[in-house]
């Protein structure tokens, strides 16, 4: 059984934890020294920047800024291109930048755009905690902050209080599709079959999620089928298909690979065919994204099935901007939806056209 993720996932206890941490620090800083230029506080009234503890409230917006984790692969750049959209379409300026899947890296550029003075910041973290620092800064400074697709450890920051809002898919509920999808190709509950699965990017959100659905939604709806390696290829292609040429000369009987992302999954597909097998046939692979590539592998029956993860969170994202512009409440979570792609079903042929 899937048990839906709650927006606020770690334990009351935890956030207390995290305030009580974060009050001692500000005391010890003596509140903090205001760094903050005027114009900040215009744009953010009765925000004291530099000290701030506060969710920062926001009237207008002109100049937004854009943390993006990485350009690696399709995903990311459907990604970038919607929130490039978006943010023309209502006339914001919009400063980016691009941390190449680093956190040291993602951290000085959150600095460097706070030092911008944006009126808004959207953070797409690399992983959970290692964002946590730049973003409490960005509220320190009265600059409030969007959390886009990846989501950050919420026992450190909290939607709501440190940061307006969460927008990005339900990770955990993809993982326990794609185990359902999974488990319907090799045969149902009853199967009895070994599997591989290959994780996403350690300590990012959607790895940690996305395992922990599947795994649950396995243990409880196919107890017989054994996950007998777990290993990351940092949801790349091309690591996924040198992970998949080892794992298969150490495991040669398994039926079923579930990939974190796409591009994991077809770097799998190229190296089980190498390797002699008939993907398809007699093994299969269950990847999440929605790629034109891995949509093209479900029609040509290589691939199972695909786990939507939609990367055009532009319109959420500006949306939910206007609303807090508004002053409207947020929910702790803006949740994306998705959908699942097979072939029998006829969904891949009529979700192509979209694919990325
Ligand atoms: O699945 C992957 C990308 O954060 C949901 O990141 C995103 C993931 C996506 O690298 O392809």
């Amino acid at each position: 059984m899937y048990l839906p993720r709650s927006p606020f996932k770690r334990s009351l206890l935890a956030r207390i934890g995290a305030v009580a941490i974060l009050g001692i620090i500000l005391a010890a800083c003596g509140g903090g020294s205001t760094t903050g230029s005027s114009s900040a506080t215009s744009l953010h009234p009765g925000c004291n920047a530099g000290s701030n503890t506060q969710l920062v409230k926001l009237t207008s917006a002109h100049k937004v800024a854009w943390s993006q984790n990485a350009l690696d692969g399709a995903w990311r750049y459907a990604e970038e291109a919607s929130i490039e959209q978006q943010a023309a379409a209502h006339g914001y300026q919009l400063l980016k930048t691009n941390a190449n899947n680093s956190d040291d890296q993602q951290e000085q550029d959150i600095e460097n755009l706070i030092n911008d003075r944006p009126d808004v910041l959207l953070v797409d973290p690399h992983t959970e905690d290692a964002e946590v620092k730049g973003i409490l800064d960005a509220r320190k400074a009265c600059i409030p902050v969007i959390v886009v697709d990846r989501d950050v450890n919420e026992s450190m920051a909290a939607p709501g209080r440190d940061f307006a809002t969460f927008v990005g898919s339900d990770f955990q509920k993809q993982g326990a599709l794609a185990a359902d999808a999974l488990i319907e190709a090799l045969g149902g509950p009853t199967s009895k079959a070994t599997i591989v699965e290959l994780t996403g990017t350690t300590g990012s959100s959607p790895a940690i999620l996305r395992g922990g659905g599947f795994d649950g939604e396995l243990a409880t709806a196919a107890p017989g089928i054994k996950i007998v390696a777990e290993q990351t290829a940092n949801f790349d292609r091309a690591t996924g298909q040198q992970v998949m040429a080892t794992l298969i000369q150490q495991y040669p009987n398994i039926k079923g690979v579930f990939a974190h992302n796409d591009e994991m999954g077809i770097g799998a597909i190229t190296a089980l065919k190498a390797a002699g097998k008939h993907p398809g046939q007699d093994i299969q692979v269950v990847s999440i994204d929605g790629t034109k590539d891995a949509v093209n592998l479900v029609l040509a029956g290589e691939e199972y099935a695909v786990v939507q993860s939609n990367p055009r969170l532009g319109p959420l994202v500006f949306q939910t901007l206007d609303q807090y512009i508004k002053g409207q409440d947020l929910p702790a979570w803006v949740v994306q939806p998705d959908k699942v792609f097979k072939k029998a079903d006829g969904s891949a042929q009529a979700y192509l056209p979209d694919a990325f």
